[in-house]
């Protein structure tokens, strides 16, 4: 196992520092290690105060670290004072060959001082020769070379004239800059850009989660410009993905968090992909309504028919054979999407449905074999309230407000210009399965 270390400030928020970090390195298959260099006291309203890392207990730790670990990529962030500075830059030459980051970080969002300003030009001088790439903003860039940066042109201008303070490559963070925000890496040689829209989010920890990412890609073997692009890239997901932690304050990311969602999603898709070819082994052609068949499967949690999966272009059959148009995709039915999120309100484990012919006999075969059958009289609801699918919702969730146990079935005999239907609901679509061979024939 590779170990990659992160020395840097905790917020106990897990926004910045530390924990984003050893969350960035752990979701990148390395092993995270971290020395802190102080307690930056904060939530999602900013800081409140810091606390260094008593000193001799940061020396102990950075020993504890060379004598007893094999370190693989170091990414250095928040670090306090002159005296951590020294003794990170005399902790540096134990390690010449590996991949070295540093976020030069000044302060927090909320302007709260993290390095003292003796410190900062010591890191400047001792450890940014020692580093692969440094990360700094538009303001830190400007603090270290006296000079605004305004534009495009000026941060080209101004990573030139980092580079000659002894890094190998200079990332600049254009954050901060008037209009669509803009990265740029200068790796000696070539300048690269990154361009992104503007979010509309105040997000925490994002430099923190960057130059891990960068470490990360290094320590994997990328190339300088490769590991740039790779941690670019990353970073728009994670920053699309970003959550807030209150109902208001800042955003917060999580590669981790980022990481179980990509997987919660790719597992959804494998169990419809295998609910696809078993129901074409079975083949119940009799089960296809006239408006044809769907089967949802939502996401622990779903928001949204954009957090469903279904079938696109829907269930048919064709020469007596089950027809599916396609592979399932998340957001390809609104219909049974919609049948499964309402459902989720009451029962939020059962996240699978399918809508299936209407057959008086379906329904009694389902009674007779202990399923939990509820019957909803549409012509009696449609009177009431005049949209139709409102008017389901609401029926269905009235039945379902009273019930103990989900049900397995919902159906009705239908209205002027809608089918009589029966949903099927389970907790996942093999279940479904099974309740649909239960019942047909
Ligand atoms: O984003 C700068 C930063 C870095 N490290 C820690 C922080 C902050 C900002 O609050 O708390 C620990």
């Amino acid at each position: 196992m590779k170990n990659v270390l992160t020395i840097a400030g905790f917020d106990p928020s897990s926004g910045a520092g530390i924990t984003r970090d050893l969350d960035t390195f752990f979701s990148l298959g390395l092993h995270g290690i971290a020395a802190p260099t102080s307690i930056v006291v904060q939530g999602p309203h900013g800081v409140r105060n810091v606390f260094p890392t008593p000193f001799d207990a940061f020396s102990a730790m950075l020993t504890s670290i060379r004598e007893d670990m094999r370190v693989e990529g170091v990414k250095v962030g928040a670090i306090w004072d002159e005296h951590y500075v020294d003794a990170l830059s005399a902790f540096l030459p134990e390690y010449p060959e590996i991949p070295v980051v540093v976020d030069p970080v000044r302060a927090s969002k909320n302007g709260t001082q993290l390095l003292s300003d003796k410190g900062f030009k010591g890191l400047v001088k001792s450890v940014f020769p020692k580093a692969t790439i440094i990360t700094p903003n538009l303001d830190e860039a400007s603090f270290i070379t006296g000079e605004k940066v305004r534009t495009l042109k000026d941060m080209e201008g101004c990573a030139r004239a980092l580079a000659a303070t002894g890094p190998e490559a200079v990332v600049m963070k254009g954050g901060h800059l008037k209009g669509e925000p803009i990265d740029l890496l200068f790796d000696g040689t070539d300048c690269t850009t990154w361009k992104r829209k503007r979010i509309d989010r105040v997000i925490h920890g994002t430099g923190c989660i960057f130059s891990s990412l960068l470490v990360s890609f290094l320590v994997h073997g990328y190339s300088i410009k490769e590991a740039f692009i790779a941690s670019e890239n990353l970073m728009d997901d994670l920053l699309k993905e970003s959550y807030q932690v209150n109902e208001d304050g800042y955003y917060y990311a999580s590669s981790g968090l980022l990481n179980s969602k990509l997987s919660e999603r790719w597992k959804i898709l494998q169990a419809m992909k295998e609910v696809k070819k078993r129901f074409c082994c079975l083949n119940l052609v009799e089960c296809i309504p006239e408006v044809q068949m769907n089967i949802g499967y939502a996401l622990e949690g779903a928001k949204g028919v954009e957090d469903v999966a279904a079938f696109p272009g829907r269930i048919g059959h064709h020469g007596g054979k089950i027809l599916f148009k396609g592979e399932p995709q998340f957001g390809a039915s609104t219909h049974v999407a919609r049948l499964i999120l309402n459902f989720m309100q009451y029962f939020p484990q059962v996240r699978s449905c399918a809508n299936v012919r209407y057959d008086k006999a379906t329904v009694e075969k389902a009674r007779k074999k202990d399923l939990v059958v509820v019957f909803l009289d549409r012509r009696q609801g449609a009177r009431k309230i005049k949209k139709k699918k409102e008017c389901f919702d609401t029926q269905a969730g009235n039945a379902l407000k009273n019930m103990e146990n989900p049900p397995d079935m919902i159906y009705d005999e239908g209205d002027i210009g809608n089918e009589p239907m029966i949903r099927i609901f389970a907790r996942s679509p093999l279940e479904l399965l099974k309740k649909m061979e239960m019942i047909a024939r």
